[in-house]
């Protein structure tokens, strides 16, 4: 795979952002002699992916998606990669968690992908979490909360547990196995390129893809993420003074990142997962913070990657109502940054207020923060379900 180098990078205090680098091409080809390295590109060789795909676990959260979109989703995951599925789907009229694991060990039997999934709602599993030291994201009825964030936690503590070095995720609502194909491939010539050993790479799609009429329509942009962006970008002013438009990724669902960061990340819930994390990295990493809360992410510096892949985003509809809720929670995750001013947060309610996500007076939901889970004996939550759990499915090589 070859990609633009980055033609910028911004860095500040501990953390490196780098600017958008395209794909080149998907299949860079050799990698020695005039067309192997020419300037400005990086190619990454199709071994060189595959070993670090090797390393990586691919957690793909689930609620309630047609299991021909989640087979879709397991055919475009590069054959090297672990599959970590986190369901929440419902097993009230229809039990579609049994459909999901018939179309998983379907898929195992004809391609002998190694895999592990389990329910997040299972009773095993909240147990496991609360003897390992992890009740944060637990609710009161005793459960794992509902919740796409939760469900990403969930999947990082296991892939601990399994010694995975690199950790992604994949929604389970793309229609195009090669977008998803490419998005790992992607992944991981990010950690090809990075020195830190805390490294995360996120996604730009290039379009949100929507059927219109009677052709495709290529919007260049989608709502939430470019609002979200503009946001996160005058944060970044308030630490450097300059404005910038450095940040692309806000909402980058699919992302990645060394199991070293992942494991000293703080997360927050739901939606407003992806944005917090930018967040959490300026507020502690950017030399502010004076004692941050793991001082050789400041010493070795964190990398931050933003690539845009070549395939568009084709993914499930889900209709406007959720639109604003998305809004607020992104934007929540800026406003109650202990880096906003007063300026800053009244922009953002003025902006919420305009595209009716909020109501004059009221506040953006506050981001529920969960701790880090580098003190977590994942390897321990893994043994408890492997022995109470009745929805795990986990089939090693
Ligand atoms: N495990 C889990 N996955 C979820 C939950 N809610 C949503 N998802 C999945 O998270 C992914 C992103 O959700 P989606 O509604 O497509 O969000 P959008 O694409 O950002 O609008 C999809 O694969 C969903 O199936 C949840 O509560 N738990
Ligand atoms: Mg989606």
């Amino acid at each position: 795979m070859r990609l633009e180098m980055p033609r910028y990078m911004e860095r500040l205090g501990g953390v490196k952002f780098y600017g958008i680098q395209r794909v080149l091409e998907l299949t860079g080809g050799i990698t020695t002699g005039p067309a192997g390295d020419a300037p400005g590109t990086v190619n990454v060789s199709r071994a060189d992916l595959e070993n670090l795909e090797s390393e990586m676990a691919i957690i793909v959260p689930v609620k309630d998606e047609n299991p021909k979109l989640l087979e879709g989703v397991l055919s475009g995951i590069p054959h090297e990669a672990f599959v970590i599925i986190v369901s929440n789907s419902s097993h009230d009229v229809i039990d579609r968690y049994r459909v999901e694991t018939d179309v998983v060990f379907q898929f195992y039997r004809l391609t002998r992908r190694p895999f592990l999934m389990i329910h997040q709602k299972d009773k095993a599993l909240a147990k496991a979490l609360a003897e390992a030291g992890y009740p944060y994201i637990i609710g009161e009825d005793g459960v794992v909360r509902n919740g796409k964030g939760e469900g990403m936690i969930v999947g990082l503590i296991l892939a601990k547990a399994l010694g995975k070095r690199y950790v992604g995720f994949i929604d389970s609502d793309n229609y195009i196995p090669g977008s998803v194909n490419e998005y790992v491939d992607i992944y991981a010539a990010g950690f090809y390129m990075a020195k830190s050993r805390y490294a995360m790479v996120r996604l730009k799609w290039p379009y949100k893809t929507k059927f219109v009429g009677r052709r495709f329509y290529f919007r260049r942009r989608g709502r939430v993420s470019e609002i979200t962006n503009k946001y996160m970008n005058m944060l970044v002013a308030r630490v450097t003074g300059f404005e910038s438009d450095i940040i692309q990724t806000s909402n980058a669902g699919e992302h990645a990142m060394t199991m070293e960061l992942a494991e000293r990340m703080a997360y927050s819930s739901g939606f407003s997962i992806e944005p917090y994390e930018v967040v959490h990295l300026l507020e502690n990493y950017t030399g502010i913070e004076k004692s941050p809360p793991y001082p050789e992410m400041l010493s070795e510096g964190v990398e931050v990657f933003q690539v845009e892949p070549r395939n568009p985003h084709i993914h499930e509809e889900r209709g406007e109502e959720h639109i604003p809720r998305m809004m607020a929670a992104s934007l929540g995750t800026i406003y109650h940054s202990r880096l906003a001013d007063e300026d800053l947060k009244a922009r953002i309610i003025d902006e919420l207020i305009a595209r009716r996500a909020l109501k004059a007076g009221e506040e953006p939901p506050k981001p529920r923060v969960m701790p880090p889970f580098k003190d977590v004996d994942a390897k321990k939550v893994l043994e408890t379900l492997e022995a109470e759990s009745d929805t795990l499915a986990f089939l090693e090589d």
